[in-house]
């Protein structure tokens, strides 16, 4: 008879157990352990890895994560998977592109690879870092469980300091993207539900006292003369270095609880979308050290206006989501660079970057593009407003998006949310998301698009009195008809606030088929996008607009016969390169706006 171990016992208790997913429901992975990266030497896990789909959690039910290597001969047990062999998928990848048969999966899904351990130095510290995984991660080191992270589109840490085996580790990652009630968002989204690790995943070494956080800005004080900066680490008290040569600035800064702050007065030559400028910033905390590029500039509201450092400006912008035909959720560099000379040919200075954190990449270069940007979390549509959890789990993503990104001269609007019903429990919800932006930020707009009473013809979300910048989509010409209304809305409204037009568009099908007139035809989105814009320049309560959208994006809500799965609100199509007639009618706009300014 073969020897059983635990594992046998369990798989069948675990049959009755439909707790079995609450031990791995930590959520311990969050912005409270998040490490600062920018400058530091990473080694990419990227790669293929073992993956199996399980639609019903046999893994966590019957703990496959516990199973040894071993060769088949050599168990002594049945098993339903072998994390250690079989088939592979390539990280980062969403597995909907991997294969037709995962198109529509949604559930868990494990990844298994073998990691070589050596030491670098002794008394260093490592960490697993994963870009994003859609939407619930559980990270398991040689069997043991470490925690799970919360949320589709946020970096996130695991250490794995004094847990490694000098020599072979085993690294499983079990990633479930299931649209849940409690979730951020919910069950509900105009985007498709990609799943997986589908960004870098890497290895970082820090020496034992480390830098966790760098967050440096110019004081928003009118004066653009003072770089103020934060500091936190991991270690004891003493002194840090700091210094951005550029600018001869070169000072030791005291490290008290984990924390150094200084104001440092000098002259930056200030960001902005003429002048990108970035200087080197080097921070040196012992035998620890990190190197970033950062813009110094201001950006803020003055009655209904938004002014960059001290210069009234109009945002021409464009949205944009992240998707691909070939890779779904996952970007390259040449994707983002493409997005950025395609907002460049249509003469913006603005972005929206919706719905959701977009990859660090996209961020790093609008500072260099000079883009300004709205960064935004997935607070759409839906959202369980009175669950204390989903509030959690809402406000960690914000944070990370800030932690990850408050040193990006480009992101001067952080959005908490988009078409949400204007309840007491989401007006709360919202509103602590906001106090807490500011708390962790206190150089960027906050904005949300809105919600407008189409029956008063009027801005009337309770949300905008907490909101800097009052965010509205409208859809005249496809989902509202009567023009007009845009006017009154300016009329009976008097927001006191700059408002911006978050969303416009219509849908234009150019493939095969493509009807000649009426709804989704490409002749009716030009006239949409002409009468938009003749209403626009009427408009004078508008200070910005970021229409719908530079690409058509996949979803799985839209089936009709010109949209098979794919939102067609795109100027351009899906393959990114094919221009519809209302990109160029867009262009001029903005190049006739850009020189009005
Ligand atoms: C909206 C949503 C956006 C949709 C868009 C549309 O208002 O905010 O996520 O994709 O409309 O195309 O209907």
């Amino acid at each position: 008879m073969l020897e059983r171990s635990n594992l046998a016992d369990n798989a069948i208790n675990s049959l009755h157990d439909e707790q079995y997913d609450v031990p791995f429901n930590l959520q311990n992975l969050n912005h409270t352990n998040m490490l600062f990266v920018a400058g530091r030497d990473t080694e990419s896990l990227n790669g293929h890895w073992n993956f199996a789909v399980d639609l019903l959690d046999t893994g966590l039910r019957q703990r496959w994560y516990a199973m040894k290597p071993s060769a088949a001969e050599a168990r002594s047990e049945p098993w339903d998977y072998d994390p250690y062999v079989g088939e592979t998928v390539a990280v980062p990848s969403c597995w909907q592109m991997q294969k037709e048969k995962w198109y529509f999966f949604e559930g868990s899904a494990w990844y298994t690879r073998a990691w070589d351990y050596v030491e670098k130095n002794s008394n260093e510290r490592v960490f697993l870092r994963i870009g994003a995984a859609q939407y619930d991660c559980k990270v398991f080191l040689n069997g043991e469980f470490l925690g799970n992270h919360y949320g589709g589109s946020t970096p996130f840490f695991v250490e794995f300091t004094g847990k490694l085996n000098s020599g072979r580790n085993w690294i499983m990652c079990c990633v479930n993207n299931t649209r849940t009630l409690d979730r951020v968002p919910m069950r509900n989204t105009d985007w498709f539900n990609y799943g997986g690790i589908y960004r870098d995943i890497e290895i970082i070494r820090t020496p034992f006292a480390t830098i966790t956080d760098v967050h440096v800005f110019l004081k928003p004080d009118n004066n653009y003369n003072c770089v103020h900066i934060e500091i936190e680490v991991d270690g004891p008290n003493g002194y840090l270095d700091f210094e951005i040569k550029e600018l001869g600035i070169k000072q030791q800064v005291a490290v008290v609880s984990g924390k150094a702050a200084a104001d440092i007065l000098c002259q930056p030559q200030l960001w902005s979308p003429d002048s990108p400028k970035l200087y080197t910033i080097d921070c040196q905390y012992l035998s620890d050290s990190v190197q970033d590029q950062v813009g110094f500039r201001q950006i803020e509201v003055r009655g209904t206006e938004i002014f960059l450092n001290g210069n009234n400006i109009f945002l021409r912008g464009i949205s944009v989501h992240e998707d691909d035909i070939q890779d779904g959720k996952v970007v390259t560099v040449e994707d983002l660079k493409r997005r950025f000379a395609h907002a460049k040919e249509l003469n913006c200075n603005f972005m929206r970057f919706a719905h959701y954190t977009h990859h660090e990449m996209a961020t790093k270069l609008a500072d260099q593009y000079g883009i300004l940007v709205w960064a935004e979390i997935p607070v759409y549509w839906a959202i369980d407003f009175e669950n204390p959890a989903t509030y959690r789990d809402a406000q960690n993503q914000l944070l990370e998006m800030i932690k990850r990104d408050r040193n990006r001269a480009s992101v001067v609007i952080w959005s908490v949310g988009n078409e949400n019903a204007d309840t007491d429990a989401r007006l709360k919800f919202m509103s602590d998301l906001c106090h807490s932006a500011r708390e962790f930020d206190p150089c960027r707009l906050l904005s949300a698009a809105c919600l407008v009473n189409h029956a008063k013809n009027k801005i009337e979300d309770r949300l905008a009195d907490v909101l800097d910048v009052i965010g509205i989509n409208e859809y005249y010409g496809w989902y509202e008809e009567v023009f007009d209304e845009l006017i009154a809305i300016g009329e009976n409204s008097n927001p006191g606030k700059p408002v911006v037009i978050s969303e416009t568009g219509a849908d234009g099908f150019i493939g095969k088929g493509a009807p000649s007139s009426g709804f989704f035809s490409e002749a009716y989105m030009s006239e949409v996008y002409r009468e938009q814009i003749e209403y626009l320049e009427r408009l004078d309560y508008i200070k910005g607009i970021s229409p719908w959208i530079l690409y058509e994006f996949r979803v799985e809500r839209r089936q009709n016969m010109f949209q098979q799965g794919w939102n067609r609100k795109g100027l351009i199509s899906n393959d990114k390169f094919t221009k519809k007639d209302a990109f160029s009618l867009l262009g001029d706009f903005y190049k006739k706006l850009e020189l009005q300014q």
